[in-house]
């Protein structure tokens, strides 16, 4: 019996590979602007996976498709309104990244905080001698108000990561948690008015879009901190730049960008900034596991008739 073909447009991690060789027929083509595939080829593929996006265009060029499993917890790449009309299911990797991201997002404010990378930085330069010591820092994580953006998976893990420091919590999302202590704030503005550090993990939709803007980011002020581990699209950059370079905010740390891999000339001047090339998920393990769950959505979905984790957008068949 032949086997049920996968297609894989571009780069994945090699474990999903490893993974589904066995099982399934693997159709890996390169990404380019339109998937060079032939009619009969494209006709036989029933599932996809895929790191980065896949667009509506390319579920059209697959008329069987049935399932499309993206490889992060973040499917904004993939059009799922076009996936929900044509019945496609599409998953994701919720849950498996939350520990890894949150800890790298507390990594990141304190090395922003307390300037760590910069404070290397001066000791491999060689100036560490006899009677120099690395500048102060200005800032300390000490007695700071942090305000989450985005209290879903990871930030929950992060705000639970934040309690031992000793900082006060507060958050902002669309609906209020009833579970939680922290205090509520029902717009971004009024978050940011009260806290003086803003740690933004909300995911890449229409209504985040640049949202973190120069109105925030005076709200936070000259002892202001942004953290910003969701995605690139909710930031301002060029407010952001704006702010770092004239001090209106104190500091910020970075995992993503706008349009990445680009890191903007103006982000990467201003001294007050750590930037990280989207790490926040990319240790071994953690890879490991979220290629672990993109390989066993599409067994589960051709071995069992559901999906483990669909997205909400997409319908699950019976
Ligand atoms: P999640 O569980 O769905 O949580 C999302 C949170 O954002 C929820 O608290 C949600 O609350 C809030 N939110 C969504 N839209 C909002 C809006 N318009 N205004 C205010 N709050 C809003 O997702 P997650 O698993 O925590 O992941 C969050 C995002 O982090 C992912 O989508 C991805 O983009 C990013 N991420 C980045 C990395 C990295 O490597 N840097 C790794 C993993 C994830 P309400 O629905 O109540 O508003
Ligand atoms: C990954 C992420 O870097 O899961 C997400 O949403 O942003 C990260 O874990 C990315 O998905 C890998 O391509």
């Amino acid at each position: 019996m032949s086997r049920i073909a996968i297609l894989v447009p571009g780069k994945i991690h090699e474990r999903v590979l490893d993974r589904l060789k066995d099982r399934f027929e693997i159709i890996a083509v390169p990404r380019e602007g339109t998937l060079a595939l032939d009619g009969e080829i494209a006709g036989r593929i029933r599932g996809v996976a895929v790191s980065g996006s896949f667009p509506g265009a390319w579920m059209d060029q697959l008329p069987h498709a049935e399932v499309i499993a993206n490889f992060g917890v973040g499917y904004d790449g993939v059009d799922v309104k076009h996936a929900a009309e044509k019945g496609i299911v599409v998953t994701n990797t919720p849950d498996v990244l939350n520990d890894e991201v949150a800890d790298t997002a507390i990594g990141l404010l304190l090395s922003t905080v307390r300037e760590l990378p910069r404070a290397e930085a001066w000791l491999r330069a060689g100036n560490w001698k006899p009677g120099t010591a690395y500048p102060l820092s200005r800032f300390s994580l000490k007695g700071r108000h942090v305000g989450l953006y985005g209290l879903g998976r990871i930030g929950l893990e992060i705000a639970k990561r934040l309690e031992p420091f000793k900082v006060k919590i507060s958050y902002h999302t669309r609906s209020r948690h009833a579970d939680v202590s922290y205090d509520y704030h029902p717009t971004l503005r009024g978050l940011a008015d009260a806290v003086d550090t803003l740690i933004a993990i909300v995911p890449k939709t229409p209504q985040t879009h640049k949202t973190i803007d120069a109105d925030i980011l005076a709200a936070l002020g000259p002892d202001g901190i942004l953290v910003n581990v969701g995605r690139g699209w909710t930031v301002d950059e060029e407010a952001l730049s704006a702010a770092l370079a004239s001090g209106a905010l104190g500091a910020a740390g970075l995992d993503v960008f706008y349009e990445e891999p680009t890191v903007p000339a103006d982000l990467l001047e201003p001294t007050n900034a750590v930037l990280l090339p989207h790490v926040a998920s990319a240790s071994v393990p953690t890879r490991n596991a979220m290629a672990d769950l993109v390989a066993d959505n599409l067994i589960a979905w051709f071995e069992k008739g559901a999906a483990l984790t669909p997205v909400p957008e997409t319908p699950q068949k019976a």
